[in-house]
């Protein structure tokens, strides 16, 4: 069964692969799942019958025959349960890719999405100035424990698994600070995960749908 996800009608990143349906898209992509996608609008995201799929009314959402998921992180965990490709097959390496895809989701990306939203939440407070370097230290914490633990590894255990792809695009919420280049090895780590032939169907496919409503624009 072709399982349909939902993704933003207008990107407000511009097609950079940034909101999380890109995530989805990756690991269905890894696994060789086609996929279907419902575009939404910003107020159809609202709606009951949306709400009915996400109670909070964003995307992504998943639906599989009778089964509807959201959460980015459930959703490319029922993927990688039910797909090869995702998650070792040694149930103590499983364990531990696993825990990578919480620790990209609960330690990783708080901070990050904390620094990224800083901007547009809160510039015109007179003690934005002041607070920026702090949630830029707390986001460089994190990255020098992961860079260290990472060391000179492509992935974080052993083979590529979803604790590497959820981490790749945790990580890529930072383009367009310069403080993932402080860490050479995160870096490198990031473009290996955007060489995959894998991520870049899928970010091509995400990009089609900015382009698209470009191009219609006209
Ligand atoms: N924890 C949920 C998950 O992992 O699935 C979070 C889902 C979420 O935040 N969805 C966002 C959404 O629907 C899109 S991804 N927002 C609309 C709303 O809440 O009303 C977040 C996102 C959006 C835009 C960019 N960007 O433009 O760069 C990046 C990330």
């Amino acid at each position: 069964m072709i399982p349909t996800i939902t993704a933003f009608e207008d990107s407000p990143d511009r097609g950079q692969g940034l909101a999380r349906d890109m995530r989805v898209r990756w690991a269905l992509e890894e696994v060789g799942q086609s996929y279907d996608v419902r575009l939404v609008s910003f107020s159809e995201m609202k709606e009951p019958a949306h709400r009915d799929l996400h109670p909070f009314g964003q995307i992504p959402t998943y639906e599989e025959g009778d089964l509807a998921l959201f959460e980015s992180g459930a959703i490319i965990f029922h993927v990688a349960e039910r797909h090869s490709g995702l998650l070792p097959d040694d149930a103590n390496a499983r364990a531990r890719a696993i825990a990578w895809m919480f620790a990209a989701l609960n330690t990783v990306e708080p901070p990050i999405v904390e620094l990224e939203q800083a901007p547009y939440l809160e510039r015109d407070k007179s003690w934005y100035g002041e607070r920026l370097p702090l949630l830029e230290d707390r986001v460089r914490v994190r990255l020098r424990d992961l860079s260290s633990r990472l060391g000179d590894s492509d992935w974080l255990d052993g083979e590529f698994s979803a604790g590497d792809l959820m981490m790749v695009m945790v990580l890529r919420r930072l383009d367009g600070t310069d403080i993932l280049d402080e860490y050479p090895n995160l870096a490198a780590y990031v473009a290996r995960g955007e060489a995959r032939p894998a991520y870049r169907r899928a970010f091509k496919d995400q990009l089609a749908v900015f382009t698209d409503k470009a191009a219609s624009r006209g």
